[in-house]
């Protein structure tokens, strides 16, 4: 998982849910006996804010949610046959979920990419929140055209998630699989995932403070410093995809946009404030 938000220790976990997240899926993992990393991502920092992210080969400004393409190459370069996403937003909810089936399907040679169906939005689409890819040059070669060509959906909900799903769309059916369970409500207590996505934000911290609560564990991010990485620089990696450094004008539109969305965040503040 990652987020370019830190995982918070003691006290300070239960008011913050990447944090909250964190310990869940850490939790899980260790269960498991999955490796498990946290990709606390770093972005230039201006007085006003951050830099958004920002590929150079197609001139376009990124998302936040598009930088799980880094955090997932970077896990392929250590050499995992399979790496699986998770967003900060989402749990492994029931931790005696047998998840057997599921990475044994990856027994079949040509599945690349498994993933959550995106009900009750779309029925034919699967959510980017969530998936499973083997490393593979196939993934390999997704993940970087996925950073380094031009999208439409570069800023446009649900971002990244539109451009995997039409590239993958593309693809054999043998290549890729959707799970048809649930992930965005908690419909069973045995359900694998929990995904409290933006238009339930508010329920993010209280929900995932439920977990600890019914588990009767207490809410507060544990080896956190086997298990956050906060070497992860966007740019960096830009560059490398893109094969060449900012130019001064690149740095100041980046600037610039990135003033224009603190302004913004501050209006609505504001707007938010008189109504
Ligand atoms: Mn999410």
């Amino acid at each position: 998982m990652g987020d370019d938000r830190p995982v918070r220790e003691g006290a300070e976990t239960a008011r913050s849910y990447p944090s909250l997240a964190y310990e869940i899926n850490r939790r899980f993992c260790a269960l498991q006996n999955w490796d498990f990393r946290y990709e606390c991502y770093e972005l230039r920092s201006r007085p006003w804010g951050k830099w958004a992210a920002y590929a150079r080969s197609p001139k376009q400004h990124r998302a936040a949610s598009w930088v799980k393409v880094f955090a997932v190459l970077r896990a392929m370069e250590l050499g995992y046959e399979f790496v699986i996403w998770i967003d900060s937003d989402c749990i492994f909810y029931d931790h005696s979920a047998d998840w057997s089936d599921i990475m044994g399907s990856f027994n079949n040679p040509e599945l690349q990419f498994l993933s959550w169906v995106d009900r009750p939005f779309y029925q034919d689409q699967f959510c980017a929140g969530f998936f499973i890819v083997r490393s593979s040059e196939v993934i390999q070669r997704l993940l970087r055209e996925l950073w380094t060509q031009p999208s439409e959906y570069s800023w446009k909900h649900v971002y990244e998630q539109s451009e995997l799903n039409s590239r993958i769309k593309r693809w054999s059916p043998a290549a890729y699989s959707i799970v048809d369970e649930p992930m965005f409500r908690l419909e069973a207590k045995d359900q694998r995932l929990l995904h409290l996505a933006s238009f339930d934000h508010h329920k993010r911290v209280p929900g995932f403070l439920d977990w600890f609560d019914q588990r009767s564990i207490l809410p507060e991010a544990l080896e956190v410093q086997n298990h956050v990485h906060t070497d992860l620089s966007v740019d960096q990696w830009d560059q490398k995809l893109s094969g060449r450094a900012l130019t001064w004008l690149e740095r100041f539109r980046r600037d610039a946009w990135s003033l224009r969305q603190a302004i913004r965040r501050f209006a609505k503040r504001m707007l938010n404030g008189l109504t």
